[in-house]
């Protein structure tokens, strides 16, 4: 079933619970505004806006909805619940990071598995708690959204220990998304192996075994190594400085351990442009900071690129004075769309963190789970509504918060009609 295949982007909607707590080590957006007060409305709101937009550019949107939280059912298998657990526990327990969607899988589209299907393997975000509650909600998403098994073969995650953390460290590469495409998996660890004051949460063994479940055929497969100084300066992942669509590669210098094996490596498969930013116009610093490679490359219908990227990227003049020339130079890339996501961002979460990619016949997805203009005012209403305003750190101790943030999701899974999902997150 290769007909119509587009490139579909689900978002994280932002869920009830966003807040706060500096759960991860390596994040320095997260570990930087850990205590502050959050803004669960506003920040979901403002993940509707970056959909908004990307409906009217006329691209393929679809959703994926907030886990239950809190995620009592995995404190219960801990022998907590939230009124037992500790300051620690319960803010693992209560954290809305599945609204980052990159993290959620990695997708092999159709054309390039051996058995003409898209492959999709749930991510088992090992290296951080908070982040290895989310699989079991994601899969029970999947399932769903991609039941069918003409079309889709979904994979539950690849075991422990070997750290998986989705599509934030794959690239595909591609003359046209039904084309053929070339795989890059990026890995921070090796055999286990990491240097450096950060984790590495992607290991190579993880990245290879999903390369091998989605049956990818060997030769357009390449595992190339993130630098240990972009983990080290606070490039938790992949897509934190580098973003690929269709055939261009859109990188930091630093990004590699070997960016020429990497660069030789796509260019002996089949044509790539490859636009490197030097660290002479922007250091690694300045680039995680404003997130300029955290965005979403698209085709636009009417042709050319764009870039999605956060309004950090544009407040930083050097940054953006350097995406104007790109712009200008008549190269693949031809227009900037900059969107405010200050809460998201503020967790190290940009715009291409928040949606996972699926190049798919949109007519083979289940309809609950895409969305256009008129969906998008649903969900934004129930969030209006529904969502708590300010969740200040001492909050995820109340009651009433547990209570108001599950009573949020529930709302929004009867406005789509996805009540079956309220019940599906099953750690006994
Ligand atoms: O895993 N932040 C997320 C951000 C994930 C961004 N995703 C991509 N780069 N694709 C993370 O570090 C912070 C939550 C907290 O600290 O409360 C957090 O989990």
């Amino acid at each position: 079933m290769t007909g119509q295949l587009h490139e579909i982007n689900f978002d994280g909607i932002v869920g009830p619970s966003h807040n706060f707590a500096g759960l991860s080590l390596g994040n320095l957006a997260a570990t930087r505004n850990a205590g502050r007060d959050a803004f669960p409305r506003e920040a979901a709101l403002q993940g509707i806006a970056k959909m908004r937009l990307c409906v009217e550019l006329g691209l393929a949107q679809g959703i994926l909805l907030p886990h239950d939280r809190p995620a009592e059912r995995w404190l219960a298998r801990l022998g907590a619940t939230m009124l037992t657990a500790d300051a620690g526990l319960r803010a693992n327990a209560f954290s809305a990071s599945a609204m980052w969607a990159a993290n959620a899988a990695t997708v092999s589209p159709a054309p390039d598995s051996s058995d003409g299907r898209c492959h999709l393997t749930g991510a088992n975000l090992m290296t951080m708690p908070h982040r290895a509650v989310e699989w079991l909600g994601t899969l029970a998403q999947l399932r769903l959204a991609f039941a069918d098994n003409r079309a889709f073969v979904v994979h539950g995650p690849v075991p422990v220990p070997f750290g998986d953390e989705g599509a934030a460290n794959h690239m595909r590469f591609c003359a046209t998304p039904d084309a053929p495409g070339v795989e890059v998996f990026v890995y921070g660890a090796d055999g286990g192996a990491h240097e450096g004051p950060f984790p590495a949460r992607q290991h190579r063994e993880a990245s290879a075994a999903v390369a091998r479940l989605h049956g990818l055929d060997p030769e357009r497969v390449i595992l190339a190594r993130q630098s240990n100084a972009a983990i080290a300066a606070g490039a938790f992942h992949n897509d934190v400085v580098a973003v690929a669509n269709g055939p261009v590669l859109f990188a930091h210098e630093q990004a590699f351990a070997d960016p020429a094996a990497l660069y030789d490596g796509l260019r002996a498969r089949r044509a790539v442009e490859i636009i490197e930013v030097p660290a002479s116009a922007i250091s690694l610093e300045d680039a995680i900071a404003s997130y300029l490679f955290n965005a979403q490359l698209v085709d636009l219908p009417g042709g050319g690129m764009a870039l999605i990227l956060p309004t950090e990227a544009r407040d930083d003049p050097c940054v953006w004075s350097w995406l104007e020339q790109l712009v200008a130079s008549n190269g693949p890339i031809r227009a900037l769309y900059p969107v405010e996501l200050r809460q998201s961002m503020a967790n190290g979460g940009g715009p291409a963190c928040l949606r996972l990619r699926v190049v798919a016949d949109p007519a083979t997805v289940d309809p609950r789970f895409l969305v256009d203009a008129a969906r998008l005012d649903t969900i934004a209403a129930v969030i209006e509504q529904h969502w708590p305003r300010r969740i200040a750190p001492a909050d995820l101790a109340l009651p009433e918060l547990w209570q108001e943030v599950r009573a949020a999701r529930r709302a929004l899974l009867e406005a789509l009609g996805l009540g079956e999902l309220e019940t599906a997150e099953l750690w006994a």
